[in-house]
């Protein structure tokens, strides 16, 4: 029997609303493992590139419309499609930086007034995030910084709604960031959980698989 732990890469997962600065903290923390010497690579969920993708896109765009049921499956659908590459980066040791994943995607449609385990129920088998880490500001200061976009959830009352669920989700892999501090305070403190989570990974952490 073979008990010998493989080293692995981490699963990391940047979640919280819109303007929140999870994109620019993923950026900045792919460079950061990078000028570590650690293999990294930034993904995000929604990925447009795919046919799903696109659907996904026009639906965000407004130039399609769509039942709440139906686009929240496009949604898990696009992760599925994912979900062997992800696995294959994650065991040849390289780490992924997400800008949002299944969480964003119960959250949003739970906002809609899903049933919270109708919306986890396509994601069950999916990769678990190692770490969480959720920015977390709200909706009026979001709000404040810059605007939104033209796009379909970028609504202050709607982004209300999605604070509220994203509570509800919560677990112990989560670690809330305040994203009201300076923007240099957030990344150094995103460093260092981040460093942690992937050094546990690189001692052989196990992989694990929604809801867990
Ligand atoms: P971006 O602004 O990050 O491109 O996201 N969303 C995202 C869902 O409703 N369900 C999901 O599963 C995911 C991943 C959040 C576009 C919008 O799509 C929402 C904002
Ligand atoms: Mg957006």
């Amino acid at each position: 029997e073979d008990n010998k732990k493989e080293s692995r890469g981490a699963l990391i997962v940047l979640e919280g609303l819109d303007r929140s600065g999870k994109s620019s903290q993923c950026s900045r923390l792919v460079s950061y493992l990078e000028g570590h010497g650690i293999s990294a690579e930034l993904w995000r969920f929604p990925d447009r590139t795919t046919d799903v993708g696109k659907m996904i896109s026009a639906y965000l765009t407004n130039a399609s419309q769509l039942d709440d049921h139906t686009i929240h499956l496009l949604f898990s659908a696009n992760r599925w499609e994912k979900r062997s590459l992800m696995e294959t980066k994650l065991t040849s040791g390289t780490t992924l930086i997400v800008d949002r994943y299944s969480y964003s995607g119960v959250a949003f449609s739970a906002a809609k007034g899903l049933d919270i385990e109708w919306c986890k129920a396509p994601e069950i088998g999916l990769l678990a995030a190692d770490l969480v880490a959720y920015l977390d500001i709200s909706p009026e200061k979001a709000s404040e910084r810059g605007g939104y976009g033209g796009e379909r959830y970028e609504k202050l009352d709607f982004q209300k709604k999605v604070a509220e669920s994203f509570k509800d989700l919560h677990d112990t892999a989560w670690k809330v960031v305040d994203a009201c501090q300076p923007i240099e305070d957030v990344e150094k403190q995103l460093q260092d959980i981040v460093l942690h989570c992937v050094t546990e990974c690189q001692k052989g952490k196990p992989l694990s698989f929604l809801w867990s």
